[in-house]
Order: structure tokens, then C-alpha cells, then sequence
């Protein structure tokens, strides 16, 4: 089955029904065969759990379906669901490119060649950045209030709210004035409602108000007939571009017992045994350019649909679509007393403590935040996910792809969630369209081509000040995306669906690339090292910087291997073999270090501690520079990465875990994982702090948990390649390599104890542990089983 066959309109999505459960078989029907192990660690092991309600946003615990989440604050007297929709962004369909780029860019590239970089700087600003220079934000849709008339003080050790990531959702527990109470929240993929249960331990106490705000401009509120509560609104303008949707949350009241009154604004229920609340919520947005969908109709179905079925029958399917995926992998790190205390405390002493099972914890919960923002259908998984209460959130909460976007789905093949990446690869299509419109008109080029952002409305000019986003390899990046698919899954059909947008991603390259007057390299320009001042002058604009030439050999490498598998376009192939020859080469500067620009400026740059290490790339997640072919380069890399320090950002500080896992210095990748998961880079409700919160500092801190137990670079099988000497006894079961592989191993006293690996499709791999290799030819779905650190096999 290819990927096409479960491209899934917006529509059918919206209208409910599963289509998770066809999907496990996407591309690797490994996949399934982890799906049957899965087995989870100790109770209590998928758990986020807290004394005291959220306080603070970033209190809060989020759940979603891949398009609708809410932030649950576990409020006693009060409770607050902070609401999004995927597709709620400011502005509607429009096209930044500036009109004067093209002729202006001669200049700029001249001014760029002669060293003349904060002229080129200016004229860019002038006449090349889009308008308007910023792109459509991301937005809050609302809040739900509910207020709970009457109820007390929860009595003294009584309270306790948790997400439970295994079944995808969240409790709230307590007991006031003598009654126990249980409030719980799912939000649901089949039924595309967010459905919440009120219950209390003694009939007729559940008394509740309902009420809802919006942090949009335009919206009202009303109580309809049916027990229902509707917001409906449009959404705001975003800098110039004018707001093109509507959007509705209907809210549904069923109550067990006692009675429902309804005043303008507000459902107020009193007496009840238990009352059931279904949140349907959609936008008008069908795609970037056609905003006629009918929320009304999409919410008044959904509601329809889910209210037929009892909350229980909800949050079972809800739990089983979720596990599906969930359940593929399987993490033990080893516990600890420390595993039992309030997961706030936890990260607080995610330093001091010995708290192995806090490691397995941010994997797991890596892993259910993307299987819970990013859905077949859905938006990708933008700065935030899904989860948002702001208007103006930090940059716009929308898809940066000169790090943030990509690495949101650094763990997504690995740790076996390969239909999570379907939104991202939908959003590369239209991209790909879009992004052809940006080359042609901006640079005359064929192809297409993405800066460094794009939004809901597919936006590919260079956007900012031009030491950001005057960089056109966005796109080139997002595309290594469509081929790791094809590598991970091997899905021929897939391939050939995607190939024309890698071909397209490599001739705006041909089209663009020139020859750099002093050495005669073929290099970008104008561009930029993200988003690093290099010193000469006061700018990052540059010519050929080492990141560009590493995503190019990187984009040619897969384009060719591609067309190798489809066996087409040989002279295309024989064009882009020819350029990457002519790219410069990955090059070792004064200090030792990889340099990361075509001169060596990295002493010169304005901050050597700079949390981009964008040439690192090379090393992770590219493997190019590594320590088996390329032991020099990668010593220049471990240079590189000892001057920039480990300390940065949050998906910075998560990236340099990547890179020192793939350096194989799993204790110095530990130390760095130790920082991400303490207070100052994870908020109580174990979100990254960049700050402020953004995802993928999360998915990122995934990714090397699973780097530092496995790597799967071409044919090569490393089994823990950076274990810590802090994780002596562990296993991992259920990770996915390149070329349908899967892989469980456990080890003992910091070496393996065994390995199984089985490939859906056969071939031949290398599996290596330490200084052992052993090469072995797989049967298709046949499993291999290696024993002990020198992988005896039976
Ligand atoms: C890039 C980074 C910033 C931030 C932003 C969303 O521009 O340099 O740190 O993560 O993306």
C-alpha cells in the first residue's frame, strides 16, 4: 500500500472515522509485527501526574487528535479547556512574493561576492524580503469554563490530575464535602470531538456551568436549543492580509439525571449523576487556497455523530487508536524510587536525582505528542503542535524550517510513528506548488524552492529581516523528509508519487547555484548559516555557507537513488552527480573545527556559543561526516560542538544530544539530555523550553534518546552506539531501520545482552555493537537473533 491510497481529504477527516487502523500498515508491515509485542513498562510508567491543578499554561496538560486539542488546567471550583483547531491561523490565501526580487538580485548577489555583506543586507531588506514581511500566525480558538457551583476545597492528599500517555487521557481526582469526583478528558481521532465526563461518587452532585471566550476579535456566544453552546467567529487579519475564515466550537450537554437550564451565553447543569460534554470545533479552511468549507455543517454532523455514543464507547476507541501506534515501542532505562514522585518534582531534580526512568518518560511522551498533533489529514505538527492560547504567539507558532519543522519529525520513522508524517509530507506538496510560483517569479527558476518559514497558507518567500530568511534551502531540507519515508518504509509507489518534488527541489539548484568567482565552487547566493552572524560585517548573509553545500550533496544523493529505484531520468542523474562534484567540500579550519562557511570566519563569528549548529548537519541527522568513513571530519565536528558548548535553546540543546550520540560519546550526550529534562529546559507540564515553550525541543530530545540506543545510517545497523554508563540495564523494543527493519535489544551491565532484527523486505545489513560487525542477509520478515556484545547468532 502506498501512502496516496491513505492521503485523506480534509473533508473525510472532518466527517470522523478512522483511518489509523488501515494505516499501521504503512510502508512496513514490521510495523504490525511491533504492534503485536508492544509491552510496557512498570504501572504508572505512561504517567504525567501532579498534586495541585495548572496554575500557569504551561501547567497545563495537553490532549488532540492531530487537528483539535485542549489544554487541561484540572481546575476544582473551576476548570479550563484552552481550545485549538489546526487550521485557526490569521489572514487567508495570499502570495508575499516581492515583485522587485528578481531584478534586484543580481545586485545583492554581486555585493555578496565582493564582501560587501551589510549592503547586500540593506538592498535585500528593500527590495527582496515578501510582502509583508511576516507570515499568518497560528491562533487560540477558546477557552471552555466550566464552573462548578458549591463544591469546596478538595480534602487535604485528596487531589490529583494525570495524563495517562498510554491511553491518551487525562484525569482530574478528588474528594470534597465527603463525595468523591472524576473528571475525565479525551480527545478523539475517530469521533473528531474532544469529549469530557463529569462524575462524583454520590448521585445527583454534579452541578456545572458552562461558559466560552475566544481570544479571536470577531465572535459570539450563544446557548442553543439542544443543550448546546456555540462559538462562532471569524478569524483576524494577520499583518495586512485580511481574515478569510470562519470558524465554529459547538459544545453539547448530556447529562445522567438532573436538569440543564439555559441562559444567553451560558448551559448551567444542576443534580446531575454524570454529565457528558462533546467539543466539536472546525474552521472554513479546506486548503492554502480554498476556504469554502462549511463549519456549521462540520461541527453539527460531528456532535451528531458522537453524541449517539456513550462517553465510555469514546474513550475506549479513543485509547485503542491511540495504543495502536503507541504501543509499537516499548522503553526501559531502568527505575527508581524517584519514578514515583510528581512528575513536576521529577524535572526539578532531573540533575541532582538518579532518575533513569525520567529519560523513558520525555521519550514516551515525544512520542505521544506527535502521534496526538500530527494525524493523516491533519495540519503538520507546527512550533507548538497543536497547542496554542495565544493571537501573537512566539514566531507566529508556525512551521520554521530551518531546524524547528524537520526535527519534529526526527523520531517519527525511528520510533515506528511513520503515519505521523503524512501531514508534513502533504504540506511538502503544496509547497512544492507554491513554492514553484516563489522560484519562478523571485528567481526565474525552475523547481521550487522554501525559505526558512512557511505557514498555513504554504507562504515560500523569504520572510524577516534577511539574516534570517534570505536562505533558500527550506524546502531542499523538508525534502530529505519524502526520501527517508521511501528509505524507511520502501514503498515503491510512494516514491514515484513524491519523486517529481525532489527532481523540482534539485533544479531550482541548477537553476540558482553559481560559480563563486574566487575558487570556482558552485555555491548559494544569497544565503545564510542559520541564523549565525558571521562577523564580517554586521549580518549572516554569505555565499555558499557549508550547511547549503551538505543539504545539496545530501538532496542529489537521494534524488539520484530515487531515480536509481524507479529507474528513471539516467541524464538527470548524470546532472546532478556532475554538480555535487562541484559543490565545496566539507573542509577542517584553523581552529580544528568543521568550518561552517566557505572562509574560515568561525572565530570571527558574533557568537561562537550560537544555538544554530547548522553545519553539523553533516554529522546529524545526514550522515555524511561519520566517525567510520570520515573519522577527520568528525573530529573537526567534536571541535566544533566543544566551542559552541552544551548549553543553548531547547531544540538547540536537544540537536547537540544527536550530535554527541552519533560521535558516540554517550555519557557527554547523557549529561546534555540531564539539562533538557531540568526545570530550565522543561516547563511542569514537560514541555521544552526554548523558552518560551516550543515542541521540538521535545521531539528532538526523542530522537537522541533513540540515537544514543540505535542509529540506522544506509545499510548499517549500530546498536548502542552512545549507551550511558547511567543506563547499565535497559531495552528498547520495537524501533524501526532503514529498509523495513525492526529492532528490539536489551542489554546488562552497559553491553548488549540481545538483539533481534527483522527486515519485512530482506537484504543485506551490517549490524555492528562496539568494534563487532557482523554482515547478514535477512529473509523477508524472517528475524535474526544476536546474543551477547559479540553478536553470537544461533
Ligand atoms: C529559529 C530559531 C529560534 C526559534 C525560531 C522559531 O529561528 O533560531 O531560536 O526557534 O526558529
Amino acid at each position: 500500500m502506498s501512502l496516496e491510497d491513505f492521503a485523506v481529504s480534509r473533508r473525510e477527516l472532518v466527517a470522523g472515522g478512522s483511518t489509523i487502523a488501515a494505516l499501521s500498515l504503512l510502508g512496513a508491515p514490521g510495523v504490525e509485527a511491533a504492534t503485536a509485542q508492544g509491552v510496557q513498562g512498570a504501572p504508572g510508567d505512561d504517567m504525567l501526574w501532579y498534586r495541585q491543578p495548572a496554575k500557569e499554561w504551561t501547567e497545563a496538560l495537553p490532549v488532540g487528535n492531530g487537528r483539535i486539542g485542549a489544554m487541561v488546567f484540572g481546575g476544582v471550583a473551576e476548570e479550563r479547556l484552552q481550545l485549538n483547531e489546526d487550521t485557526l491561523w490569521g489572514g487567508g490565501p495570499y502570495d508575499p512574493v516581492n515583485p522587485q526580487a528578481k531584478a534586484a538580485l543580481p545586485e545583492v548577489r554581486k555585493l555578496i561576492f565582493e564582501g560587501r555583506y551589510d549592503e547586500a543586507q540593506a538592498l535585500a531588506k528593500e527590495k527582496v524580503m515578501a510582502r509583508p514581511l511576516r507570515q499568518m500566525p497560528y491562533q487560540g480558538l477558546g477557552d471552555l469554563k466550566l464552573t462548578f457551583p458549591g463544591l469546596g476545597e478538595p480534602e487535604a492528599g485528596s487531589y490529583r490530575r494525570e495524563l495517562d500517555i498510554d491511553a491518551a487521557r487525562h484525569t482530574t481526582r478528588f474528594r470534597a464535602g465527603g463525595v468523591d469526583y472524576e473528571r475525565t478528558v479525551v480527545a478523539s481521532p475517530a469521533d473528531q470531538v474532544i469529549a469530557v465526563h463529569l462524575k462524583a461518587g454520590k448521585r445527583g452532585a454534579v452541578a456545572v456551568d458552562l461558559g466560552m471566550t475566544s481570544p479571536q476579535k470577531a465572535w459570539t456566544v450563544k446557548a442553543l436549543p439542544g443543550d448546546e453552546l456555540l462559538l462562532a467567529g471569524t478569524n483576524n487579519e494577520g499583518f495586512g492580509i485580511a481574515g478569510a475564515l470562519k470558524f465554529q466550537g459547538r459544545v453539547k450537554v448530556i447529562v445522567g439525571g438532573g436538569k440543564v437550564a439555559l441562559g444567553a451565553a451560558q448551559v448551567s447543569v444542576s443534580g446531575a449523576d454524570e454529565v457528558t460534554i462533546l467539543i466539536a470545533m472546525a474552521t472554513s479552511y479546506r486548503n492554502y487556497e480554498d476556504v469554502s468549507g462549511d463549519p456549521e455543517a462540520i461541527t453539527k454532523g460531528q456532535i451528531a455523530a458522537a453524541s449517539r455514543k456513550p462517553f465510555r464507547t469514546i474513550a475506549e476507541k479513543t485509547a485503542t487508536d491511540h495504543r495502536a501506534i503507541y504501543r509499537r515501542v516499548s522503553i526501559d532505562l531502568g527505575r527508581t524510587a524517584e519514578a514515583d514522585k510528581p512528575t513536576d518534582e521529577r524535572i526539578r531534580g532531573s540533575e541532582s536525582a538518579t532518575d533513569p526512568a525520567l529519560a523513558s518518560l520525555y521519550f514516551r511522551y515525544g512520542r505521544y505528542l506527535l502521534i496526538t498533533s500530527s494525524r493523516p489529514g491533519t495540519q503538520p505538527a507546527n512550533l507548538q503542535g497543536i497547542w496554542n492560547d495565544s493571537v501573537s504567539p512566539p514566531w507566529g507558532s508556525k512551521y520554521t524550517v530551518n531546524i524547528n519543522t524537520e526535527m519534529n519529525y526526527w523520531p517519527a520513522e525511528p520510533t515506528a510513528m511513520p503515519e505521523m508524517v503524512e501531514p508534513l509530507i502533504a504540506m511538502i506538496r503544496d509547497i512544492a506548488k507554491t513554492g514553484a510560483r516563489t522560484a519562478k517569479s523571485m528567481y526565474g527558476a525552475r523547481g521550487w524552492v522554501c525559505h526558512h518559514n512557511t505557514d498555513l497558507w504554504r507562504a515560500t518567500a523569504p520572510i524577516d529581516g534577511a539574516q534570517f530568511g534570505l536562505w533558500p534551502m527550506g524546502g531542499a531540507w523538508l525534502s530529505l523528509h519524502l526520501w527517508d519515508r521511501y528509505d524507511y518504509g520502501r514503498d515503491a509507489k510512494y516514491l514515484a508519487s513524491v519523486y517529481p518534488i525532489l527532481k523540482g527541489a534539485c533544479e531550482f539548484f541548477l537553476d540558482t547555484l553559481v560559480k563563486d568567482p574566487k575558487t570556482g565552487w558552485m555555491v548559494t547566493n544569497p544565503s545564510l548559516s542559520p541564523e549565525n552572524n558571521h562577523g564580517h560585517g554586521d549580518t549572516s548573509l554569505c555565499a555558499g555557507p557549508t550547511m547549503d553545500m551538505q543539504i545539496l550533496r545530501a538532496l542529489f544523493t537521494a534524488t539520484a537513488a530515487a531515480a536509481g529505484v524507479l529507474k528513471t531520468d539516467a541524464a538527470f542523474v548524470t546532472e546532478i552527480e556532475a554538480m555535487k562534484g562541484k559543490l565545496i567540500p566539507n573542509r577542517i579550519g584553523a581552529q580544528g573545527q568543521l568550518m561552517e562557511w566557505k572562509d574560515d570566519w568561525d572565530a570571527d563569528a558574533k557568537d561562537i556559543h550560537h544555538r544554530h549548529v547548522s553545519h553539523l548537519f553533516g554529522l546529524f541527522p545526514d550522515a555524511q561526516i561519520n566517525p567510520d568513513d570520515t573519522p577527520e571530519l568528525a573530529a573537526a565536528v567534536k571541535k566544533s560542538l566543544e566551542i559552541r558548548g552544551d548549553k543553548a535553546t531547547g531544540w538547540a540543546t536537544a540537536w547537540r544530544i544527536n550530535l554527541w550520540a552519533r560521535l558516540r560519546d554517550g555519557d557527554h550526550a547523557h549529561r546534555i539530555l540531564r539539562f533538557l529534562l531540568g526545570p530550565e529546559r522543561t516547563y511542569p507540564n514537560m514541555f521544552d523550553a526554548h523558552p518560551p515553550f516550543q515542541i521540538d525541543g521535545n521531539f528532538g530530545g526523542t530522537s537522541g534518546v533513540t540515537e544514543m540506543l540505535m542509529q540506522s545510517i544506509g545499510t548499517k545497523i549500530h546498536l548502542l552506539p552512545a549507551l550511558p554508563s547511567a543506563w547499565p540495564d535497559g531495552s528498547i523494543r520495537g524501533l524501526r531501520a532503514r529498509g523495513a527493519c525492526m529492532v528490539d535489544l536489551s542489554w546488562k551491565g552497559g553491553a548488549l545482552a540481545q538483539a533481534r532484527v527483522v527486515s519485512a523486505i530482506g537484504g543485506t545489513h551490517e549490524i555492528r555493537c562496539g568494534d563487532i560487525r557482523r554482515t547478514i542477509t535477512f529473509q523477508p520478515g524472517k528475524a535474526v537473533v544476536l546474543t551477547g556484545p559479540d553478536l553470537r547468532t544461533a
